[in-house]
């Protein structure tokens, strides 16, 4: 396990956690910061990847029960890059009421927010790419937002099962060319792959 580079975890350590907002019109607006956030389907990781990246053990609320995180989280970086953890989509086992608001508020946030400049979309590695994860990359692609896939959890995969979804997801990445940025793989189980994410977040906290 890598401990990854100290002067980057002393920058993911000096965190602060701005507020949790459920309607984007309540989003407190902070001007002249850079901001990056996580989606993807419930249950994915990417609570647990923003607690991994700050290393922190709680700082994003993660639970092993889908459809955790209902509202929009906010935790300001060093004082000059956000991280936003987004609630989960595709989760079928909550009222499709709530369903319906929560896809208003992941829309509404990724078609508005002025200083959003990158979207990590995170892949469950075992589970694939599912319609849903299609509907968001054409969100982000209609609404102009660069964004790069995180595969989550390949420390319950294959290298070579690893290696044939990178392959796969890269061809359908060809429809996304001028969107599209990376890919990671990660593991916070095992704490892999963090160390390249927090180097992208800094370089991005440098824009
Ligand atoms: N094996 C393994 N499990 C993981 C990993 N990352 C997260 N998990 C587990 O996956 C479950 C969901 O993690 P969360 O971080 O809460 O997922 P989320 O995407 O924030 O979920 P919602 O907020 O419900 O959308 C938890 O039980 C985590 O312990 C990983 O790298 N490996
Ligand atoms: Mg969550």
């Amino acid at each position: 396990m890598s401990n990854g580079s100290k002067a980057l975890n002393n920058f993911f350590k000096n965190n602060k956690f701005i507020g949790s907002f459920e309607s984007y019109k309540d989003i407190k607006q902070i001007e002249n910061v850079n901001e990056c956030c996580f989606v993807g389907r419930s249950n994915v990781g990417k609570s647990s990847i923003i607690n991994a990246l700050t290393r922190t053990k709680n700082l994003a609320k993660t639970s092993k029960t889908p459809g955790r995180t209902q509202s929009i989280n906010i935790f300001l970086i060093n004082q000059n890059i956000n991280l936003v953890d987004l609630p989960g989509y595709g989760y079928a086992r909550i009222s499709k009421v709530m369903r319906d608001n929560l896809s208003i508020l992941i829309q509404e946030y990724i078609e508005n927010q002025i200083n959003l400049i990158r979207t990590y979309v995170l892949i469950d590695s075992k589970v694939g790419i599912k319609n849903s994860d299609i509907d968001m990359l054409d969100l982000l692609s209609n609404s102009d937002r660069m964004f790069s896939i995180i595969f989550t959890k390949v420390d319950k995969c294959s290298k070579s099962y690893l290696s044939d979804l990178e392959h796969s997801i890269g061809s359908l990445m060809k429809s996304y060319k001028k969107f599209f940025n990376s890919f990671f793989f990660t593991s916070t189980k095992k704490f892999q792959g963090i160390i390249d994410i927090q180097r992208d977040i800094y370089t991005l906290s440098k824009e």
